[in-house]
This record gives C-alpha cells, structure tokens and sequence, in this order.
C-alpha cells in the first residue's frame, strides 16, 4: 500500500556558463559556479508516492528503471528516506517531454521534479534552497532547474555542500529571450556528462578552465542583469567551447559534437556576420542550442533547419521553476 502520491513538474535548463567538473564527487559538489536559463515546454513529470513494498517500484517513461538510472534513483529515494527518517518504500513515475540522454539536461528536469515531489510525498516541506541542495544530490544542474528563469548556482565552499544551492538571477519574465535548439541527433549519448567530466579533471586545460570560471560567471551575471544579449551571447559562446576544449584534450578525448553541430556554429556565426544577434551553445551531446530575440526566432529557426543532418528545430522560452501539480 502506498501514500497518496505527489506529482511535480520542472523544466529543463541551458548553462550558459557550464558545470564541467566537480570538487566532491559523492555530494556532487562542482569545481566552479555555473549560470543558466530554465527552458519552457521541455519538462519531466515526477509522480512519487512512498508506503509499505518490498522494493521501490520505479518506472521511467512506462519501463521498468534499469541498471545505473536505477540506481541513481534508488541512491535519491535513500537520501530523501534519510531526510524523512523513515524507511517505506517509493512507486515513482517520472514522464519525459524531452528525449532523454541527448544532451538536452533531461536528468536536470527529472531530478528536480522528483526533489519536489518526493520531499512533499515523504513528508518534508522544504525551502527552495533546501530543494535546490537536494536536487544537485540526484544530478548537478538539477540544483538550477529548481527555478525559472535565470539562474546562478554558487560553487559554495563548505565541504558539507551546504552552501553549494542555485538562486534566481531573473525570473522569467524579466527578459524575454528564446533558445532555439537543433536537434541533430536523439541517440543516447555514449559518455555520460558524469563520465565526461572525470575525464575532464585530467585534461590539461583543466586548470585555465577552473582559473577562468569566476571571471566568466561575473561577466555573464552583469550581462544578465544588463540585459545585454550581445555581452551574454558572447560570453555563452566562450564557455561552451572552452568547455568543449577541455574535453578534446582529454585521454582518452571527448568530442560530443556530429558534423551538424559545427555546422550549426557556423550559421549562428553567419547569421550574426549578417546583422542577426544569435548566441550558440552546446552541451554534452550533439544538439546546438541558439540563444536569440524572439523576434529573430523565424529566421534562427530557417537557418538551423536547412543544415544537413539536422533531425528537428524546438524553440523554448524561459521556463518556470519546479511546480507541484496534484
Ligand atoms: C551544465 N552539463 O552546466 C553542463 C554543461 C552538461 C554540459 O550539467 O554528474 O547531468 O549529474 O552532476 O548535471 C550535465 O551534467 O551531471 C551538465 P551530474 P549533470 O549544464
């Protein structure tokens, strides 16, 4: 017999200054800050509900969890059941509106949603910081998608993670941008972002990577707060490929990108050279990811789609934070 069972919901969300690299592995502390925009419309719904079964019963997208997804959330489930004192078991649901494992931060939206619903289904009322400090211990930039918006979450300095929790930078509203994002690929990725980023720590550029971050992340705060596309663009640019850089001059490499996606950067580039401000980002996987007015949302959209290889163009606009639904 189970509880009544709790559902949320939370967007994904794009870094525009990456998490790659973590100074804590088991808390899933990260090496450096990171800045990010919540996304509307790609969302996981997190349905959870704890009572007396001999084992959880976990179902992500109607199939039975397997293997390491499952013991990701197992690993959550126990956190939550240790935070709650208690010892039930959960029936958990999770449903995608984002192909998973592709480089669009679906385990951000998942793991945020179900640090809503299974905080409120186990009986805790947790603050949004508290939300946000337990999300990042399911997935790392799930700490951000806890909030709509802009989004920064601080690196923190206490070993116990306590202070490493994302904040609003600026709701919503605030700015009304659009991130347009060509999907070149939906296979699973075959190196997972967590895989990748301890292969990142051994990288050479690893140092001028975590010596850059701080710099980075207060120019792209101050262009957010600006509202300076132009500064924020460039600066988004900057990251992602420095991010990509530590990943090339890994051993064993990384490279996440298909043809289309350099493609891609490559139009972005055109259409800017053409008088259209367009930003691109990339993340760990193939998809490009166009940050943009929304009146230049046709045209971003025209240019994407005419690139070979690429399978199909979504647009989002800034996204909300993790909502209860029922
Ligand atoms: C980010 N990524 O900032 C970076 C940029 C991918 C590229 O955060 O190990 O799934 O669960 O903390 O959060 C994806 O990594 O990794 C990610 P874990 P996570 O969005």
């Amino acid at each position: 017999m189970f509880g009544t069972p709790v559902t949320a919901r939370s967007n994904v969300n794009v870094a525009l200054v990456k998490y790659w690299g973590k100074r804590d592995a088991s808390l899933n502390l990260p090496a450096t800050g990171s800045i990010s925009l919540t996304l509307d419309g790609l969302s996981v719904e997190a349905e959870v509900g704890f009572g007396e079964a001999p084992i959880d019963d976990l179902t992500i997208d109607g199939e039975p969890a397997r293997g390491t997804e499952r013991e990701r959330l197992v690993d959550f489930l126990d956190l939550l059941r240790h935070e709650a004192g208690h010892a039930e078991r959960a029936r958990v649901a999770t449903r995608s509106r984002v192909p998973r494992g592709a480089g669009l931060a679906s385990s951000a939206a998942a793991f945020a949603a179900l640090a809503l619903a299974g905080s409120r289904a186990a009986g805790l009322r947790l603050e949004p910081a508290a939300l946000s400090a337990l999300a990042r211990r399911g997935s790392g930039s799930a700490a951000r998608s806890i909030f709509g918006g802009f989004v920064e979450w601080h690196r923190g300095e206490h070993p116990d993670g306590s202070d490493s929790i994302a904040a609003p930078l600026l709701a919503p509203a605030e700015w009304d941008l659009r991130v347009v994002v060509a999907l070149v690929s939906t296979e699973a990725k075959k190196v997972s972002s967590r895989d990748g980023m301890a292969r990142a720590a051994a990288s050479p550029f690893y140092p001028a990577w975590i010596a850059g971050a701080e710099d980075d992340l207060a120019e792209a705060r101050a262009a957010v707060r600006a509202r300076d596309l132009e500064a924020l663009g460039q600066l988004a640019e900057h990251s992602a490929l420095k991010m990509h850089a530590v990943g090339l001059a890994s051993r064993p490499p990384l490279v996440y990108w298909r043809g289309a996606t350099v493609e891609c950067v490559h139009r972005v580039w055109a259409l800017r050279a053409e008088g259209t401000p367009a930003f691109i980002t990339i993340d760990a996987g193939p998809q490009a990811k166009v940050l943009c007015q929304p009146g230049d949302v046709a045209r971003v959209t025209e240019a994407l789609q005419s690139v070979p290889g690429v399978v199909r163009v979504v647009t989002s606009a800034p996204g909300a934070g993790a909502e209860v639904l029922a």
